[in-house]
């Protein structure tokens, strides 16, 4: 049988290879926006990651007619009132280094101490089809931001992301590791179950 095709509409790196690591090794191929460069810019201007992803996949099935995915994510740090949030790609600038961003958190946590260095991951993920509603599977990964940045795997924030079930930051973690436990691990899961039932049906 062919591969079925999964068309992630995203440019964030980090994220496709995740898609990659997780869904090829069960039978699909995965693009990105990369595979669609005259797809324009979609405007993020939902205040929800649920709403933001609906927004990101629902464009690419209105300009090309096909099923489409979306995940988008980000920190919500609980001493910062759950910010950045939404805001995750855009704070301090969108193109800024991640390594800058990280020491700004760090440094604006430095006297807040045990538990309420509470933060979590959230991962929204949207599939829609053309003429149907669209399906969202949205999950959490709960850790503390780290006393300081640790590890080289990883994406934008795992470096001062610590998760204590297994005592290490995301960028300390195998990518087996990360994507057992992550946000997006546990959404990409759902999202493979339903594909699977509706598959079936
Ligand atoms: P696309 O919209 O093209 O997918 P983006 O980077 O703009 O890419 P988002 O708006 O969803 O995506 O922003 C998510 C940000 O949250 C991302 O840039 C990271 O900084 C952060 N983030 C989300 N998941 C993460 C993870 O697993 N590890 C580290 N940082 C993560």
């Amino acid at each position: 049988m062919e591969n079925k095709v999964i068309v992630v509409a995203s440019t964030n790196s980090g994220k496709i290879r995740e898609f990659r690591q997780m869904l090829e090794p069960e039978g699909y191929t995965v693009k990105c926006l990369a595979d669609y460069p005259d797809m324009p810019e979609t405007e993020e201007n939902g205040t929800t990651f649920r709403e933001n992803a609906v927004i990101k996949a629902q464009a690419v099935t209105d300009r090309y007619g096909i099923e489409a995915i979306s995940d988008d994510s980000g920190l919500s740090i609980d001493a910062f009132n759950g910010e950045p949030g939404v805001h995750s790609a855009r704070f301090l600038g969108h193109d800024t280094p991640y390594d800058y961003k990280n020491r700004v958190i760090l440094e604006k946590m430095k006297d807040v101490k045990g538990e309420d260095r509470g933060c979590h991951y959230t991962c929204a993920i949207a599939i829609t089809r053309p003429g149907r509603e669209p399906v969202v599977f949205e999950e959490i990964c709960r850790c503390r931001i780290a006393d300081e940045p640790k590890g080289e795997n990883g994406f934008g924030y795992d470096p001062i992301v610590y998760y204590e079930p297994l005592g290490k930051t995301m960028a300390e973690m195998s990518k087996d590791e990360k994507n057992s436990i992550s946000h997006r691990g546990k959404a990409i899961r759902d999202l493979e179950q339903w594909l699977q039932h509706e598959e079936e049906h």
